[in-house]
């Protein structure tokens, strides 16, 4: 049996639900090896709470990389994350180009802004950076924000199917081959995701709850990788890692003063049945 291994790049907020203590487990029970860079230590995520410790990790990636190619690591997906620093976007893509085994998949989430803004530390020069890592993405899984501020189409919190559209051949024209396009709202109770592979679009529909927790980006990007890399199709992946993140929403809303992660645990055994299926 082949066993795979993932590389997943971004950091580590150690209280917050989000980032690496998400996509460790999650991708871990999807029945993959999931191997960790760290982009950068926080005490916690940097939306909702303040005065927050930020270590960035910039320095050691090289001798990580090294040490891996001596060794002779390679890795059958990689797939990043937060980021820790502008020059270390250009890092990840030497690292793609390093350590990727055979039809390695890379996917990468431009976890960089949400809502209209940019969170707390990141600038243009980022988001120009962050371009060239997306055009060497097999998937890109970007929220709204995020691919407005990637194409320059000024941000709208409502749309239609057409400004979905044309965000869609923005990304494409950018060099992004396949786009898993997030937390899409067409009609007040339902939200979804766009699968967008090749030039053709299929939508994932599902409820829209009212309650909502950070972190859920996270949790929805890291069940996609596990799903993919297990073998399901993008469009599998994508109906799963929604279905899952659903599941995640409503037991959070059960607990009390939960609003800075998702209860993303109770539910892993739904994902794992989803898995199966
Ligand atoms: O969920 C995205 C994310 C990841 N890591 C850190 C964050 C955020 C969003 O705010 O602050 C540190």
């Amino acid at each position: 049996m082949r066993y795979k291994k993932v590389l997943t790049i971004q950091d580590i907020s150690c209280v917050g639900k989000c980032s690496l203590t998400v996509a460790l487990p999650i991708i871990s029970a999807c029945g993959i090896e999931t191997c960790v860079l760290p982009s950068a230590v926080l005490s916690t995520h940097t939306a909702g709470f303040s005065g927050y410790t930020f270590r960035d990790l910039t320095e050691d990636m090289p001798g990580i990389c090294n040490h891996w190619e001596k060794e002779g690591i390679f890795f059958d997906a990689i797939y990043t994350g937060y980021l820790g620093s502008t020059r270390q976007v250009a890092m990840v893509e030497d690292i793609f180009s390093r350590v990727s085994g055979e039809n390695c998949l890379h996917i990468v989430d431009p976890a960089m802004a949400d809502n209209g803004k940019l969170y707390p530390g990141f600038d243009d020069a980022f988001v120009e950076a962050m371009k060239g890592l997306c055009r060497k993405a097999d998937y890109l899984v970007p929220n709204i924000t995020e691919s407005c501020l990637l194409t320059g189409i000024p941000y709208q919190e409502t749309y239609d199917r057409a400004y979905i559209d044309r965000i869609l051949a923005a990304l494409s024209d950018l060099g992004c081959k396949n786009v898993i396009l997030t937390g899409i709202s067409y009609a007040p109770e339902t939200t979804g995701v766009v699968v967008y592979e090749d030039g053709s679009c299929r939508y994932y529909e599902h409820p829209l709850r009212s309650n909502s927790c950070h972190g859920t980006g996270d949790v929805y990007a890291s069940a996609f990788v596990g799903a993919l890399v297990r073998g399901k199709t993008a469009f599998e992946a994508a109906s799963i890692a929604a279905d899952y993140t659903l599941a995640c929403i409503d037991e959070t809303a059960k607990v009390e003063n939960h609003w800075y992660g998702a209860a993303f645990e109770p539910a892993l055994g739904k994902l794992i049945a989803l898995l199966e299926n």
